[in-house]
């Protein structure tokens, strides 16, 4: 039977996250948003509550969490702030190459220490000539006896200057096309790895985001994921996994945008009446509400196929798309529902708005989750 209601668990989930949001992150997002600095303390926080590496299974140290509670956790930290949730989900991001196709011995190594102590680990595919196009990336990894050399710069690495590990994607046979490209772990202390200077993004803006240079980096052969030649489907099948998580972030930011809008329309008078009693107010707050649902209902609806076990990248691509519009559009739109202040710093509202547009950007653009779409529409309607 379909069912739009959560479960007793779900709800317990639920209630643990939206909790732990309100009164862990809510209250430090501005301060973080100013001093731009690392959350450690909120992860650290985040990590004894069970809220990090929810999708990984038990077995490895994990919370083995169902997509779709996975989901719903990365919607409340959303809701407090989205920079946090980045910190937290591009940590997930690195674990899920390693959850869909590393040998058990890696799983215990790498996905172990994550679950025993608050580490961050970061997905390093992006370079600087090569973001949606992943088959062009030219980072390079040479074998050498029983180790690989790798050599090349990576762009845009979330949590890079507080990694534990990276997941590193590389070309090891530049005749072979995307099924020359191959899938590392490898531990951020390793000679060579140099992250660069924290990036000073338009929003997100205690997330850190970093280049990253490899020089000369070993790494030994059982460090490969999978094997030689897997790496590219590795790193599209992790966002099968990222992607309905990162659009639950975004459901979270369209939420809270929705929810501070309204009450401030409610206490806010002109013309002799709070403005939700004007139509064009209340008009702007129901094309959020509708935002905020259905973005989750694409979301919840992408968790849930790949929870039953079928490929959902159609929709992980769907929700991602639309979510982030939503999320762009509350954010606009609550700036306008509180008028000019919605323009000062003192209100939450200019932070959701700076916040907002990353989620059409990273993960996939717009325009590639519209690429994802499209491409599986002749074989659903042929
Ligand atoms: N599962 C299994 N196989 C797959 C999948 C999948 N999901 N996707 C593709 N493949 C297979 C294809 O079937 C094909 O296989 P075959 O050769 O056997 O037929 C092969 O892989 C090649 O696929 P394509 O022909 O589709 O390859 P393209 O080169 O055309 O590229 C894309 C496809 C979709 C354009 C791909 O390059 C892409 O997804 N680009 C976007 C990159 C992206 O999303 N980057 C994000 C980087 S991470 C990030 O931004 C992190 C943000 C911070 C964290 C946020 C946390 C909140
Ligand atoms: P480009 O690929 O150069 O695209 C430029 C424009 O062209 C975009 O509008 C794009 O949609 C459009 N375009 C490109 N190709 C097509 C096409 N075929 N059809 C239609 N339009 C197209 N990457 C990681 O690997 N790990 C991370 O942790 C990570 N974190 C990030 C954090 C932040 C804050 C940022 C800004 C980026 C992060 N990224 C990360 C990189 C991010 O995924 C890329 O920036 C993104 O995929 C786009 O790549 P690009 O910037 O090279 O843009």
């Amino acid at each position: 039977p379909v069912s739009f209601g959560l479960n007793d668990d779900q709800r317990a989930i639920d209630e643990l996250s939206r909790t732990f949001a309100q009164e862990k992150i809510v209250p430090a997002a501005a301060e973080l948003d100013r001093t731009m600095e690392y959350p450690w303390a909120i992860l650290k926080e985040a990590h004894a509550a069970g809220l990090m590496n929810t999708h990984v299974p038990e077995e490895y140290g994990g919370a083995g969490l169902g997509m779709v509670e996975c989901a719903i956790v990365s919607e409340n930290l959303g809701f407090g702030c989205t920079g946090v949730q980045t910190a937290i989900e591009a940590n997930g991001l690195a674990e899920a190459p390693l959850i869909v196709g590393a040998s058990h011995e890696l799983k215990m190594k790498y996905l172990g220490r994550m679950g025993e102590t608050p580490l961050v680990a970061s997905y390093a595919v992006t370079e600087p000539g090569a973001g949606s196009d992943v088959a062009g990336i030219k980072t390079k990894a040479v074998k050498e006896g029983d180790k690989f050399v790798i050599n090349g710069t990576k762009m845009w690495i979330t949590n890079s200057g507080h990694a534990n590990w990276f997941f590193v994607l590389a070309v090891t046979d530049p005749s072979a096309g995307v099924k020359g490209l191959t899938g590392f772990v490898v531990d951020a202390d390793t000679p060579g790895i140099t992250p660069g200077r924290k990036e000073i993004n338009m929003g997100q803006r205690c997330s850190d985001t970093r280049m990253v240079t490899f020089q000369d980096v070993v790494v030994p052969q059982e460090n490969v994921i999978g094997a030689v030649g897997e790496g590219f489907k590795l790193a599209m099948k992790a966002f099968d996994i990222t992607r309905p998580l990162v659009a639950a972030g975004a459901v979270g930011l369209a939420q809270r945008a929705l929810e501070e809008a309204t009450k401030y329309a409610q206490e806010r008078k002109t013309m002799g009446k709070a403005i939700i009693d004007h139509q064009g107010v209340a008009f702007m707050l129901a094309d959020m509400a509708v935002n905020a649902e259905a973005a989750r209902a694409l979301v919840w609806k992408s968790a849930w196929v790949k929870d039953a076990g079928q490929r959902n990248s159609y929709y992980a691509s769907m929700a991602k798309l639309y979510a982030s519009r939503a999320a762009v559009e509350n954010a606009s739109m609550g700036v306008q529902v509180f008028g000019g202040i919605g323009f000062n710093t003192e209100m939450p509202m200019e932070k959701l708005y700076r916040d907002s547009k990353i989620f059409e950007l990273y993960e996939g653009t717009s325009q590639i989750q519209r690429l994802v779409i499209s491409r599986h529409l002749p074989a659903l309607y042929p």
